[in-house]
Formats: structure tokens, C-alpha cells, sequence
């Protein structure tokens, strides 16, 4: 659920990159920090172990854009991707505004992704949230690999309710904008439908 804050004009939207282990999600948000102008860089918080698995979540915060005189800040965090940390995982998505969920193209993570997305379902519903209403993209990573999944097959298993998905190479950068536009671009129409009598 988006924060409103009157007093100073701004719309706070909650973005959570889901998905398994590995998929790519610290990298995309690695890439958009990478990209933002020396002026708009803000401070990426990762928290991660030697192994530079995500422990607790990352956190990069962007400002992109407005409804009438509000600023749209989004935050954008990602999951850990080890199912260990389960617990985790639920807490990060509370109050979610939208979700990237990240698939990992390799044949040997089919069932991860699988489970990956069970698990999302599962999550949401703990925190209150409607797989119907969220806004979602599908983002099938890792397409430079060898032992690909073709796109059908991850749409058949994945696509639960025919999402928008883009393929993407996050450690080039390819698809990792492209999804975050599109991403933004769905939960700022969601919240304009939800908010705007409340912000004119
Ligand atoms: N070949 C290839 N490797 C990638 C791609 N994207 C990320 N990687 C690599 O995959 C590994 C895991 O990437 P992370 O971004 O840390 O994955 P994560 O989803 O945050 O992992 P957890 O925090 O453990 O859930 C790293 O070695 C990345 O460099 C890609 O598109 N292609
Ligand atoms: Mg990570």
C-alpha cells in the first residue's frame, strides 16, 4: 500500500524484486543504480553475506516522476532468494505496490522457479495481498545462457495471470530498465485509480 505523505507532497511506492536463489534480483537493482545521474544517486543499503548472498534484503530508493503536484518516490527492494529465509522473505513483500519476479532461464532452476512462485502465491496471501490485483512482471533472466528454457515453457509454468514478462541479461543490464519502466508504469496506474481523488 503506497504512503502518502501530505505535508510534503509524495507518493512512497513499495517495488519487490521476487523469485529463487540466484535469479538475478541484487543485480538488477545493482544495474539501476548504476545508471542513475551522479546528481539522483541516493544510497543503495545491501545486506549480504561473504558469499554475497542476500541475507536480509537490498533497498535502493529512485524518485521518477508525478500525479498532479505529488512526487513519486519508489523503493525498490529485493528477497532473499533461499527459501531458509523464509520469514524474511514474507516481511519484504508486506505492503508490496508491485512485484518483478525474476526466473532464472537455466533448465537446471526450472523447479526453483517453479517452487519460487508457490511460494510468492503463499506469501501474499499471509500478507493480505491479491495475486489478482498486484501488479506483476515476469522478468526470465539470464538469457545468455547455454541451457535455456524456452520462453513458452516458462510462460506455461509462470504466467499464472497472463503478466507482461520481458527476457533480460541483468549482468549486461539488457531488460533491466525496460522492466523496471514497465513495473513503474503499472503500480503508478494502479495508484492513480486508488489515490487520485485523495491527492488532487
Ligand atoms: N550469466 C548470467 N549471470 C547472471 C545474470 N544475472 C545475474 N547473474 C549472476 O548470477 C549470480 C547471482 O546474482 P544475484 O543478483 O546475486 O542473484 P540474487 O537473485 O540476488 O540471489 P540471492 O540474493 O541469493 O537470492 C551472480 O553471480 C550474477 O553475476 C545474467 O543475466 N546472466
Ligand atoms: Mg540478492
Amino acid at each position: 500500500m503506497a504512503l502518502i505523505n501530505y505535508a510534503k507532497k509524495e507518493i512512497i511506492c513499495k517495488i519487490v524484486y521476487y523469485g529463487p536463489g540466484r535469479s538475478g534480483k541484487t543485480t538488477n537493482l545493482q544495474y539501476i543504480y548504476s545508471r542513475l545521474p551522479d546528481n539522483r544517486k541516493t544510497n543503495m543499503i545491501s545486506l549480504a553475506t561473504e558469499m554475497d548472498r542476500t541475507l536480509f534484503f537490498d533497498f535502493l530508493p529512485l524518485d521518477l516522476g508525478k500525479i498532479g503536484q505529488y512526487t513519486i518516490k519508489y523503493q525498490l527492494y529485493t528477497v532473499p532468494g533461499q527459501v531458509y529465509y523464509d520469514s524474511t522473505r514474507k516481511l519484504v513483500l508486506q505492503g508490496a505496490d508491485g512485484i518483478v519476479f525474476v526466473a532464472d532461464s537455466q533448465h537446471s532452476r526450472f523447479e526453483d522457479n517453479m517452487e519460487n512462485m508457490e511460494n510468492m502465491n503463499e506469501n501474499l496471501k499471509k500478507n493480505n495481498l491479491s495475486i489478482e490485483e498486484i501488479p506483476v512482471v515476469l522478468q526470465f533472466n539470464k538469457r545468455d545462457v547455454i541451457d535455456l528454457i524456452p520462453v513458452e515453457e516458462l510462460n506455461r509454468v509462470l504466467n499464472l495471470r497472463n503478466w507482461d514478462y520481458i527476457e533480460s541479461i541483468a549482468i549486461s543490464g539488457k531488460g533491466v530498465i525496460e522492466t523496471l519502466k514497465l513495473i513503474s508504469n503499472k503500480v503508478l496506474s494502479s495508484i492513480k485509480g486508488k489515490y487520485s481523488k485523495k491527492v488532487r
